[in-house]
């Protein structure tokens, strides 16, 4: 690195910063204008932002090697985005850091290997979007493993960061167990990494594992080798209403037991389904009369698994009500009651999230616990999530003291032997309260890998990394 005067001004440095990389990806890439950066500083709830010196946006994994590389040596942070949808603040730059930062968007990365229909899997550029890699797979007959309902913006390379989940977690894991290969940047520019996804190989640390769920602290993904897995044409999708959170938990038992095409099994709660049925003018197409709880059941197989579900509900007493749909217009209808909460929760505010998990069988007591501290320290709770994996996003409008709200929720949650991230990520939101599931032994083996990776610290200061 060239040392800098400590005297030197920062719009000296800028300037050097920007004159260097518009000399890397050309000077349309590099956007500097306050109006055009504005949307990569603020986050998509509004909750977190801070701003940039500038934005660059490398289409080559030459470029990012060495965007990278500039940043290191001038001593300038990058923070690595790519669709701009993540919940913890971990895409956009900190707000009040001290050193100037640049935000380094994988937007332009946007290649479509062919499909090895043999191995089932695809090379895709981590700009890709989710929705870009299922059309990709479906015209080669195949599908992506990973949906979620931002699938129009978010990216491969922020679903790898963040190890993503989404709803079809029940039946092909999460974003971590799709990756079969990877090529990612090192802050001093190095490439490492392979993309030739190979199912098996044992050569010490697996490089997709390390990376992923790293949220751009180590190194930036460029690229990926992903699973594809079968497209099930035939699907049958269910709303069904229950007396309360353990009778969902007693239907998800047999649903696992007994429904071979099982795809997802969601949890929408009243005060979820309310919100998302006013805000998109429409009635929900099951009675809430006497429901505590709403599960939502997807089945895809390649024969209509129809009777297969039907059966079950059927035999199930906590059914209270069920409305069924195969595909078509009553489908997409019922699943905007799934798809669209996150939306309509923005549109009624700025939520605090609390993406949680506990173990199935504790999900009632988690609610109770989040409706006592939320009486306690004012707020709106809209709660939905994954029931399969007990994954709970506990939003919160009109925090009263979020800070208490979230010592309050994620302490128990620690004590029920859940997560105070599932799916999220940590993020800078989520940092002071590391400590609750992760041992100092644990942190400070996470401080070293991020060191000798990154010793400059130039990835995504903040990020991941316990509150001081
Ligand atoms: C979902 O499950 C996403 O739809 C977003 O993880 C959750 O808005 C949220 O809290
Ligand atoms: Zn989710």
């Amino acid at each position: 690195m060239t040392p800098r005067p400590a005297t030197e001004p920062v719009t000296g440095l800028v300037a050097e910063l920007v004159g260097g990389l518009t000399d890397i990806v050309g000077a349309e890439h590099v956007l500097v204008d306050a109006d055009v950066r504005a949307t990569y500083e603020v986050d998509w709830t509004r909750r977190y932002r801070g701003s940039c010196a500038a934005v660059v946006r490398p289409g080559s994994t030459a470029e990012m090697a060495a965007v990278l590389r500039r940043c290191t040596e001038l001593d300038i942070t990058a923070v690595p985005q790519g669709g701009n949808t993540g919940l913890v603040g971990g895409g956009v730059p900190r707000s009040g850091a001290g050193a100037p930062a640049v935000v380094v968007s994988t937007l332009r990365l946007t290649s479509l290997g062919p499909v090895d229909v043999g191995a089932a899997q695809v090379t895709l550029g981590a700009g890709v979007t989710l929705a870009a890699w299922r059309d990709h797979a479906r015209a080669a007959g195949l599908d992506a493993p990973i949906d979620f309902a931002a699938r129009d913006s978010a990216t491969i390379g922020g679903a790898i960061a963040t190890n993503a989940g989404g709803s079809r977690v029940v039946r092909f894991g999460t974003m971590r167990q799709q990756v079969m290969g990877l090529e990612a940047v090192l802050a001093d520019g190095s490439v490492i990494g392979s993309l030739s996804g190979l199912p098996k190989e044992t050569v010490g640390i697996h490089l997709p594992s390390l990376l992923s769920g790293s949220e751009g602290t180590l190194a930036i993904v460029t690229a990926a080798r992903l699973r594809l897995v079968p497209w099930y044409r035939r699907t049958i999708t269910a709303m069904i209403a229950v007396a309360d959170l353990d009778d969902a938990v007693t239907l998800l038992g047999r649903l696992r037991g007994t429904v071979g095409s099982l795809d997802a099994v969601e949890l929408v709660l009243p005060e979820a389904l309310e919100l998302v049925a006013a805000h998109v003018g429409s009635t929900p197409p099951v009675s809430a009369t006497g429901a505590g709880a709403f599960v939502l059941v997807d089945c895809a197989a390649h024969d209509d698994p129809s009777d297969e579900l039907t059966a079950v509900l059927g035999d199930a007493a906590e059914v209270l009500d069920a409305a069924v749909t195969t595909e078509g217009p009553a489908r997409e209808h019922l699943l905007i009651f799934r798809d669209r909460i996150t939306e309509a929760i923005n549109a009624a505010g700025v939520p605090f999230k609390l993406d949680v998990a506990v173990p199935v069988g504790r999900l009632a007591e988690l609610l109770e616990v989040a409706h006592r501290s939320i009486d306690r320290h004012g707020g709106r709770l809209v709660p939905f999530g994954h029931l399969a994996e007990g994954n709970v996003h506990l939003n919160v409008l009109d925090p009263g003291d979020p800070t208490a709200i979230a010592d309050e929720v994620l302490g128990a949650v620690a004590a029920m032997g859940g997560t105070i991230s599932a799916e999220h990520g940590v993020g800078i939101a989520k940092t002071p309260w590391l400590h609750l599931v992760r041992t100092p032994a644990e942190l400070a083996t996470m401080s070293a890998v991020k060191h000798a990776l990154d010793p400059t610290g130039t990835l995504n200061p903040g990020v991941l990394q316990p509150a001081t």
